[in-house]
């Protein structure tokens, strides 16, 4: 493993932007992929920093500095994530929901989406059910994707698909985030629960196929 990976995943731990910044492009320069960088460095430093947090061992200030080392890095593999010049495959209106700020992963998602041919409108955090409703017609997606990071918040995606049922709107909803499990997915009623960027996509192919 090139040991610049390790000093990436330890910029991220220790929110130093810059330094993640600087990494990340002489990685790619080196010819390392996006998904190696992401894989073996940045996703790496930021288990550690959940770890910490959970345990009371890194406070809610450096849990802010290295969400922005991990921004700083990502700038550089999305475009490369989501380059696609095909015809979109579909379109997938994505965000997280009512009370919860947490983006770095749906970030992810959409740009491996992108990556992947879909058409993303990404709605970005805080959502309530009413805007999904309103950007649903105004965008008519193939797929809505909800994501939440909170045990608190995943409870609202209930609230969505329940909003969504009592209009008769048969758009798939499709949710993920941390806390979230299939059998969460199966008990409020979604048409599918992703663990990962990786499956989220393996997920919409298969909706899409339908
Ligand atoms: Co917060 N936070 N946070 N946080 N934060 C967690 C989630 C927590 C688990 C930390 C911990 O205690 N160990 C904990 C939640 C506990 C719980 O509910 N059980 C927590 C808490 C408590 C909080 C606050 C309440 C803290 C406080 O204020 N006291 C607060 C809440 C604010 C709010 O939302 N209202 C808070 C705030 C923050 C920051 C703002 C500081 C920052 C977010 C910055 C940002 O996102 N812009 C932050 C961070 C960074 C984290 C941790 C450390 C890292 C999250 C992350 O980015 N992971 C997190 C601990 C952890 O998860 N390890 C934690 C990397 C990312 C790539 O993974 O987001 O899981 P993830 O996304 C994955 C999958 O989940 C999946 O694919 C992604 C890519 O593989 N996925 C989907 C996600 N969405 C999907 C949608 C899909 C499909 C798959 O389909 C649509």
């Amino acid at each position: 493993m090139n040991p610049l990976l390790q000093t990436l995943a330890e910029t991220i731990i220790d929110g130093k932007h810059l330094d993640a910044d600087r990494i990340t492009m002489q990685l790619l320069e080196e010819g390392l992929t996006p998904m190696t960088i992401l894989d073996e460095g940045l996703l790496p430093g930021m288990g550690v920093v959940g770890r910490r947090f959970r345990d009371g061992e890194m406070f809610l200030p450096q849990v802010l500095v290295s969400a922005r080392a991990m921004k700083s890095a990502m700038k550089h593999l999305d475009p490369i994530l989501a380059a696609s010049n095909a015809e979109p495959k579909g379109t997938i209106l994505i965000g997280t929901v009512r009370g919860d700020v947490h983006d770095i992963g749906k970030n992810l998602v959409s740009v491996m989406l992108q990556g992947n041919g879909y058409k993303v409108i990404d709605m970005g955090i805080q959502n309530p059910a009413e805007k999904f409703l309103a950007m649903y017609e105004e965008h008519q997606p193939d797929i809505i994707g909800l994501s939440a990071l909170l045990t608190t918040t995943m409870m609202y995606m209930k609230t969505i698909i329940e909003l969504f049922k009592e209009k008769n709107i048969p758009v798939p909803i499709i949710i993920g985030g941390a806390p979230v499990t299939q059998k969460f997915a199966d008990e409020i009623g979604a048409n599918g629960y992703a663990r990962n960027a990786v499956d989220a996509v393996d997920l919409v192919h298969a909706i899409m196929k339908r």
